[in-house]
């Protein structure tokens, strides 16, 4: 089994991406899964190219994708991604977009595929402050989310996707155990129902 995990570059005048620390301190295996981790750009164009090669070279099982959200406190796995771009502040690409859609022909959203409310259960468990979201935002992480679920829909692939997003008030350490916890109930639960 394998399991790409993602975070992000930082953006918005931050030296650092609490995601990608996060991301960076996971061990090259989980259980019986390999580990493939990889670094996006906070680019609402490009943040999903590199990962969709990835999922190309490596055909995952599974495809976790973590973000930074600044205002929470705890680890939350995103419930659904929409069809909408709107931003406060320009991506790292200088792009602000107002009220776009991200596919003119695709759905109004997707709901991801990692068992949501297990991972949540699994990392309070582990004592990572956990808490199921029902919105990914509209910047960056919700189209990332969005544009990898979009393409494994329409290549028909079996492989499970969903975003988590961390907060900035934990350590990184307890932010990779957090994902640990998560990734372990991916490898062992399969799919919400
Ligand atoms: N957080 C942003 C984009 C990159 C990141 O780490 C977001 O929540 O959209």
């Amino acid at each position: 089994m394998k399991v790409l995990v993602t975070g992000f570059e930082p953006f918005g005048g931050d030296e650092i991406n609490p995601s990608w620390e996060a991301v960076k301190g996971l061990p090259e295996r989980i259980g019986t899964a390999d580990v493939i981790k990889l670094r996006l750009p906070v680019s609402f164009r490009r943040c999903a190219c590199p990962a969709i090669e990835a999922i190309g070279t490596h055909r995952p099982d599974a495809v976790v994708c973590v973000g930074a959200a600044g205002k929470r406190l705890e680890v939350t796995p995103e419930r659904v991604a929409i069809n909408v771009m709107n931003a406060r502040q320009p991506d790292n690409d200088g792009f602000r977009p107002v009220d776009l859609p991200i596919h003119d022909d695709g759905p109004a959203a997707y709901v991801s595929t990692l068992p949501v409310k297990e991972m949540v259960a699994c990392m309070e468990g582990a004592g990572i402050p956990s808490k199921l979201s029902n919105t990914a935002g509209m910047y960056v992480c919700n189209t990332l989310m969005y544009r990898l679920l979009d393409y494994l829909s329409r290549n028909n692939s079996g492989t499970r996707a969903g975003f988590i997003h961390v907060p900035k008030t934990l350590a990184p350490e307890e932010l990779t155990r957090g994902l640990v916890a998560a990734i372990e109930t991916i490898i062992t639960k399969g799919t919400e129902d």
